[in-house]
């Protein structure tokens, strides 16, 4: 795509496992939250078939923590989501998207409560942390808002669960899906839950203390090595193929929870204080876009990616790859309503793609 260098200084911070990223082999990173985070190792399609089968550890470090604390912690985390989180217990996670009070998504976090007055916002890439300590600072709560020293560690594959529980011990396996525990490595607690950026199952490890990031790196890799461990990160193939989104591509704050498919997490009818709930009431059913799959039965270039149809402007594609397991090029596409309300394919650079919902169904990948 783009010549895959970067120079790494304070502001694109490092991560306490980036030596052993390093020598694994890192070959590409993005910039995410100001802080490296890798996204290449052997390649997109070795990468991919590998966490498929096996198991990966992924420094998602970069998926930076913004801790609420204080007796207002609640409220600010209630006006700062659409989603009710009244009914939330102590080390659940939730998927939360965040909104402006035009309704606009200013990030969408795992929320972690660890108790009614202290959350952790697992963010993905963008300035959660300046958003709320200016609600905080503007609405006078008695909360405090600061980025703790926490890098996440996800274990993700088929066999996360197997590598997990021989670090932890059995009982990591009855912990569900987005729920967690604390969980004690060389004497220190730490959260520990079932999530992660895949679909192929795992757990992401909250590391709060640098220096035990290359001892557990290491005891992963010894424990490990008969699953065929290798390092890993989000992969762009398997993301897609499960409709995971991603924030700064596929959405960011000049669009709303409806247009992106995120109008499952929010509450419009719950009694709850939330910035965004008047301006979403009013836009429900009323959005003109919507983030839709579109599937190519051939490998695509994308040399632009704003679509026309009839020399209009019908959307623009935010995400895409080459499936190898299933033979299809697949894209997320920012669609215009009205095209979609009259069409179900439509013909990029001469090749004509179905347009299909999101997350693609095992129909539409199989077809
Ligand atoms: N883990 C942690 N922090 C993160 C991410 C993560 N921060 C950045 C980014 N990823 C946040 N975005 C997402 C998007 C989707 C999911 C998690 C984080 C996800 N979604 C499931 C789904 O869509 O099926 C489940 C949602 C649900 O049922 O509540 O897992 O990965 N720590």
């Amino acid at each position: 795509m783009y010549v895959k260098l970067l120079s790494i200084s304070r502001r694109t911070r490092s991560t306490p496992f980036s030596r052993r990223v390093e020598a694994a082999g890192v070959k590409a990173y993005t910039v995410y939250n100001h802080m490296l985070l890798p996204t290449e190792f052997v390649s997109y399609e070795d990468d991919y078939w590998h966490l498929c089968k096996h198991v990966q550890v992924w420094d998602v470090s970069a998926e930076r923590q913004v801790e609420i604390r204080g007796p207002g912690a609640m409220r600010l985390v209630q006006l700062m989501t659409p989603r009710d989180i009244s009914k939330a217990q102590d080390k659940q996670c939730f998927y939360l998207p965040l909104c402006n009070a035009q309704g606009g998504i200013i990030n969408d976090p795992i929320a972690i409560r660890h108790s009614p007055e202290r959350w952790w916002l697992s963010i993905a890439d963008s300035d959660v942390k300046l958003w709320a300590q200016g609600l905080a600072s503007g609405l006078e709560l008695d909360v405090e808002v600061f980025e703790p020293e926490v890098w996440p560690l996800a274990v993700q594959g088929p066999m996360a669960e197997e590598l997990v529980s021989r670090l932890f011990g059995e009982q990591i396996r009855s912990i569900r899906f987005f729920r967690g525990e604390y969980l004690t490595f060389r004497g220190k607690s730490m959260y520990m839950a079932r999530s992660g950026w895949s679909k192929q199952g795992g757990f992401e490890i909250y590391l709060n203390d640098a220096s035990l990031a290359e001892p557990l790196w290491d005891e992963l890799f010894r424990l490990g090595a008969d699953l065929e461990v290798r390092a890993g990160c989000p992969n762009m193939i398997e993301r897609l193929e499960s409709g995971l989104l991603s924030y700064g591509n596929d959405f960011d704050d000049s669009i709303n929870p409806f247009e992106c498919g995120l109008d499952h997490f929010i509450n419009l009818d719950a009694d709850i204080k939330s910035l965004s709930l008047a301006a979403l009431r009013k836009l429900a059913g009323k959005h003109e876009k919507q983030l839709s799959g579109l599937v190519f039965n051939q490998k695509m270039r994308f040399e632009k990616t704003c679509l026309e149809a009839n020399n209009n402007n019908a959307g623009v594609v935010t995400s895409h790859c080459w499936s190898p397991r299933y033979g299809k090029h697949l894209a997320f596409a920012m669609l215009n309503r009205d095209y979609l309300s009259n069409h179900t394919s439509i013909e990029v650079e001469g090749v004509a793609a179905n347009i299909t919902a999101l997350p693609f169904s095992s129909d539409v990948l199989n077809a």
